[in-house]
């Protein structure tokens, strides 16, 4: 096939791998600005290389005009989650959704593949409006905890250097290692709550010193600079005290001061 004919056929899966990715990354973004922990970690997307498209059709005997009809892995988008918890919670947030319609589940946490691999896979019908029209295109989306994608990136590594053949000794190890991971991601579960708790003080807390911040920087043009001093050394005192509740009380204070000098202004 030509190269330009590759690119053709790829840019839509590279458009919709790019929406899916900012979609993505926006409802983490959504959940912690309303200070909410999110079930999303981190995204990753790709678009399969023509090398490893090329290699999948080989093996699965697919012809190079049924590649789209038959590689559902073209646009891949990989969900990292923190807890093995969160990854059903996903699942559902993709299920509620109108613009992406799951079409395959494939549950590899519970029924773990023979190499270890754990991974919750989806296979979801998505739509790109391109410069000929909208285009109907699948997307694959792996949904797997931090530990699970550690284990399946080293495995996938060691795939690609022995061609497929890992040793066996290799294989025992990386077997092995499964086991640990499933252990792992347990014993994460069993203090979720604790961990959860302390990431949404740290947000809330980023947050409420952002705001201070911003507010002070804004005092500077209305105020008199041995005020601003004051209330600078004053955020210094209680942010070192490291308690969120004073914290919380000086942002109200302040903002009405703000609102006092902004009044005064007009
Ligand atoms: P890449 O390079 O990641 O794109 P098959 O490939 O026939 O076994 P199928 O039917 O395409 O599987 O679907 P399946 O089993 O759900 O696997 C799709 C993808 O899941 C793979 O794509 C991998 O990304 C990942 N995966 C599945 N099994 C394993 C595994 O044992 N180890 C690791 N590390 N990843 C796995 P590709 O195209 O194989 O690879």
């Amino acid at each position: 096939m030509e190269i330009q004919l590759w690119r053709k056929i790829l840019s839509p899966y590279d458009q919709a791998v790019k929406e899916l990715t900012v979609k993505f990354e926006h409802l983490i973004k959504e959940y912690r600005e309303q200070g909410q922990y999110s079930p999303i970690e981190q995204v990753h997307g790709r678009v399969k290389s023509i090398s490893s498209i090329l290699d999948k059709a080989q093996k699965k005997g697919i012809a190079l005009n049924e590649i789209e009809e038959k590689l559902e892995d073209i646009a891949g988008i990989r969900i990292i989650c923190q807890f093995v918890e969160d990854i059903q919670k996903v699942v559902d947030i993709i299920r509620g959704r109108t613009d992406m319609h799951i079409r395959e589940e494939k549950d590899y946490v519970s029924n773990m593949k023979e190499s270890g691999y754990r991974s919750y896979h989806l296979i979801v019908d998505y739509r790109v409006e391109t410069m000929y029209g909208p285009k109907d295109l699948r997307a694959e989306i792996q949904i797997r905890t931090l530990a699970m994608n550690f284990w399946a990136t080293i495995e996938h590594s060691l795939q690609y250097k022995y061609k497929k053949n890992i040793p066996d000794h290799i294989r025992e190890k990386l077997s092995a290692a499964a086991d640990a991971i499933i252990v792992l991601d347990q014993e994460m579960s069993q203090v979720r709550s604790e961990i959860m708790d302390a990431q949404n003080s740290f947000q809330i807390q980023s947050r409420l010193v952002a705001d201070i911040l911003n507010t002070i920087q804004n005092l500077y043009n209305l105020a008199n600079k041995r005020e601003i001093l004051k209330i600078q050394d004053e955020f210094y005192r209680i942010y070192q005290s490291e308690n969120l509740e004073q914290l919380r009380r000086f942002q109200k204070e302040l903002d009405l001061i703000a609102e006092g000098y902004r009044a005064q202004s007009c």
